[in-house]
This record gives C-alpha cells, structure tokens and sequence, in this order.
C-alpha cells in the first residue's frame, strides 16, 4: 500500500506565543517569532488504513489533538482513514517543541498523500490549528506567526544571520500540564496577562527590527525579556506553573555571566525544564562547554538552523 513521509523541525521562540484568543481557530493572542532547529527531527509516515491509527515512536497512541485535527481536516477534504507513524529523536513533550515539528509533518504528509493541493501557507495555517508553534515549522529560517492570517512566513533566512541553538536537557520527563492547558491557566488567572497582551507587538517589532539590523545584543535582550515575561505569567498563574528546575537555574545563571564576559549568547526556556542558549556560531563550543559542566556532555545537543518542512522518502 503507497505511503507518503514527510519531516519537520521544531522551532524555538524569541518572541513567545502564550494565550489564545477567546475564538475558534487555535489564533494566538499576539505576534510570535521563532527560529527552525536543525538536528531534533520529526519524520511522520501517513498511509492509507481501515480506520485511524496512531503510532508515536512505536507505541499506539490515542491523541486528542490528532482526532480533532483529521476531523475538521475532513469537513474541508475527503481524506480517507490513514495509519499515522510518527518518530522523534528527541524527548517528546517535554518542553522541545514535539508538537510543532508533528503536526508540521503531519500536514506535509497528509497534503501529498491526500493530494489537498495546499501551498506552503495554506499548510501553515492547517498546521496551526493542531499546534499554534506548528504554523512557524513550515519554514526555516527566522520565522514570523502574525495576524491577520496567522499563517507563519519566513522574515529572513538563516544566512542572514546564522545562530546555533545548544540545548542543554535537564529532564527527560514528560510534562504534567501541557501547553494548552497551562496558557488557558494563564490566560484566566495570571494578574499580568493584560500587560502581556499590550506588550506583545512591541517585543515583536523590535525582536524582528533586530533581526533586520543583524544586531544580536537588541536580540538577545528582547527575546530573554520575552521568555522572562511568559515564566513571571506562568508563575502567577492559578494553578502555578514551574516548570524550573535548579539545573534550570543553574544554565541560566552560566549564560547570564558568559553573556556579561562578552560572548554573545542569550537563553530562552519553553514549557519545560530545557534550557537553550541561543549564540552566534563563533561562541558555540564555549557555550556548549560551559553547559555541560552543568548538566553533563550526553544532555547538550548543539543544533544549527534547520530546514522548512518538507517530503522525504517513506
Ligand atoms: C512558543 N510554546 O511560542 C511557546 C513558548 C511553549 C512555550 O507554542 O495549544 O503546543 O497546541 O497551540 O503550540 C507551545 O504551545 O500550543 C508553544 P497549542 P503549542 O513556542
């Protein structure tokens, strides 16, 4: 029986997407901006089935999100009952945007194995209403997920500025609240969400002006204040959101003094314990070294800028 495969990366925010806008269609609240890792791969095998199936890394998995999504897929597109096989080689859920690069891939699969016909932001746009994150992994590069659309497109390639994002893995597990959770925690109880929400467009201009002038200390001080402002939100949040450990801590620390000796690094942390230091290229082995006294040499990934969703061979 034909299959079709495709691969996503994840990407990793500067500008961070956390809340949704109180209406259908998986909209963030405000402007977010991110960058394609290479290396974390997701390679996604759709073929056609008797029915939907499942399969993440080997095991069958129900997911809710994957239902919900081949649902309103279907009321668009005939699209027959597929076997889904989908692999990271990297932790999944625990905070290195597993879902970006899986419903990325998803859509790409699905768009050449159901022959939808959709074009690069059209699949974005699906792509999102799976996983916001995964409308940014359609592409590579810098990337923007903006109103009105909300369809993710490319602000500048990797060339333009090239950065490599270490990765230093302080916890394999899977998170207890997911994303979608914890922001619509956020979204309903943090005292600071309204003043997120005003601020979001600003973070986003100068985020991308920064990119634009090539000036990655603007850079790192937006995207570290971005990061900052989504943990104080998760914080504050009712439950409480701490998804820090002191390994966390720890890198954190190491980047803030690397970055005050002149080495032109900057973190962010996603919703999980993982800490990624984003720097330019020529800083990468002393960030990586720094890391790893840390948390060790087998828990530091050194990812460059990586490429658009795309097919490959099934
Ligand atoms: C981001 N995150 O901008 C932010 C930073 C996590 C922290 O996008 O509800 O899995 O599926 O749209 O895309 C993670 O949220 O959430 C995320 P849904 P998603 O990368």
């Amino acid at each position: 029986m034909s299959a079709t495969a495709a691969q996503a990366h994840p990407n990793i925010a500067l500008i961070k997407y956390w809340g949704k806008q109180d209406k259908p269609g998986n909209l963030p609240a405000t402007p977010n901006l991110s960058i394609t890792l290479a290396e974390l791969t997701t390679r996604t095998r759709v073929s056609s089935a008797g029915r939907d199936e499942l399969w993440l890394n080997g095991n069958r998995k129900e997911d809710p999100k994957v239902n919900g999504f081949l649902a309103a897929l279907r009321k668009k597109f005939a699209v027959e009952p597929l076997k889904i096989e989908s692999e990271n080689n990297f932790p999944t859920g625990a905070g290195l945007a597993s879902s970006a690069s899986g419903f990325a891939a998803l859509i790409t699969a699905i768009n050449e194995h159901a022959q939808l016909g959709l074009n690069r932001e059209l699949m974005s746009e699906w792509a999102r209403r799976g996983s916001a994150s995964a409308a940014r992994s359609l592409f590579s590069g810098y990337v923007a997920l903006v109103p009105p659309m909300w369809r993710a497109h490319q602000l500048a390639p990797a060339s333009h500025m090239p950065l490599n994002v270490v990765v230093a893995i302080t916890n394999r597990q899977t998170k207890s609240v997911s994303s979608t959770q914890g922001m619509e925690y956020s979204r309903l109880t943090s005292p600071y969400y309204s003043a997120w929400l005003r601020g979001g467009p600003d973070d986003f201009a100068a985020a991308s002006s920064a990119i634009n002038q090539r000036d990655f200390e603007a850079l790192a001080q937006i995207s570290e204040l971005s990061c900052l402002k989504m943990h104080s939100l998760m914080l504050t949040s009712n439950p409480t959101l701490s998804y820090w450990n002191p390994a966390t801590v720890a890198c954190m620390d190491a980047v803030r003094d690397l970055r005050n000796q002149g080495c032109a690094v900057f973190f962010t942390i996603d919703a999980g314990p993982q800490l990624k230091a984003v720097c330019l290229p020529e800083a990468t082995s002393q960030v990586a070294a720094t890391l790893k006294n840390i948390v060790g040499d087998e828990q530091v990934i050194v990812c460059g800028m990586g490429d658009a969703a795309g097919l490959i061979e099934p």
